[in-house]
C-alpha cells in the first residue's frame, strides 16, 4: 500500500481532470501516476476491476474509482474554497445530466464515424440543449451556482472544453457567450493549467 495517497490519472481525461482540479484545490498531498489506457498497471486493474481512470488508492487501503468520489474526498480533506457548503441537490443533478445526457452526446458529436445513423450536427444540436441551460444559469451568476465556484463547475469544465474543442471557430461564434466567457475563464485558470501540465 502506498505511505501518500495514489492517483491513477490519464491527463487529457475529463473525469481525471476534475479529481486533479478538486485534489489541487484542497492541496492534500498525494502521489500523481500517469497511465497508458493501452497498458493499465496490473496493480490499478487489482484495484479497480472496471478499468477506468481516475482511480485513488488509499494508505489505508480504500479504493474511490469515481471521479466525483475522489472530488468529494478531496474536499473533505481540506475545503479552503468552502467548496462543499452548496454542494446542492441541484448542483448533484446537474453533475449527474452532464456525465450521462450530455457525454453520449459528446462523445457522438467527437466520433460521428462510430455512430453513424447521424451526421455530427445531429449530436452537436442534442449537446447544445445542456450548453443553452448552462449559458441562461451563467447569465445570473460568475459560476453555475451563484458567484461563487462549486464541484459543478469544476465536474463540468472539462466535457464542456472537449465539446468547445471539437470545433473551435463554430463554439466561437455560437450563441452561448456567457458559457464561453466562463470556459475561457477556466481554461485560463492557474489551476487549470498547473494540472494539465505534462507528466
Ligand atoms: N464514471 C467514471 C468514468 C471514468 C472514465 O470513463 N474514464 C475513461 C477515460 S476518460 C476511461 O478510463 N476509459 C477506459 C479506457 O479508455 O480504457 C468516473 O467518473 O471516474
Amino acid at each position: 500500500m502506498p505511505s501518500l495517497p495514489l492517483l491513477y490519472s490519464f491527463r487529457r481525461c475529463p473525469y481525471a481532470i476534475r479529481a486533479r482540479m478538486a485534489i489541487a484545490i484542497s492541496g492534500v498531498a498525494l502521489e500523481l501516476l500517469e497511465v497508458d489506457l493501452k497498458a493499465k498497471p496490473e496493480r490499478m486493474l487489482q484495484l479497480s476491476p472496471k478499468a477506468t481512470v481516475p482511480v485513488l488508492e488509499l494508505p489505508d487501503g480504500r479504493v474511490l474509482d469515481e471521479s466525483m468520489d475522489i472530488m468529494l474526498w478531496s474536499f473533505r480533506q481540506c475545503d479552503p474554497l468552502g467548496m462543499l457548503d452548496d454542494f446542492s441537490e441541484d448542483s448533484k443533478a446537474l453533475v449527474k445530466r452532464n456525465d450521462t445526457e450530455f457525454k453520449q452526446s459528446l462523445d457522438r458529436y467527437k466520433y460521428p464515424e462510430r455512430y453513424p445513423e447521424f451526421p455530427a450536427l445531429h449530436y452537436r444540436a442534442e449537446g447544445e440543449i445542456f450548453l443553452r441551460d448552462l449559458d441562461d444559469r451563467l447569465g445570473h451568476g460568475a459560476y453555475l451556482f451563484g458567484n461563487k465556484p462549486g464541484v459543478a463547475d469544476l465536474a463540468l469544465m472539462p466535457f464542456v472544453r472537449q465539446f468547445a474543442q471539437v470545433d473551435r471557430s463554430w463554439f466561437n461564434v455560437s450563441p452561448y457567450s456567457a458559457l464561453r466567457a466562463w470556459l475561457d475563464k477556466w481554461i485560463a485558470s492557474d489551476l487549470f493549467v498547473s494540472v494539465m501540465k505534462k507528466p
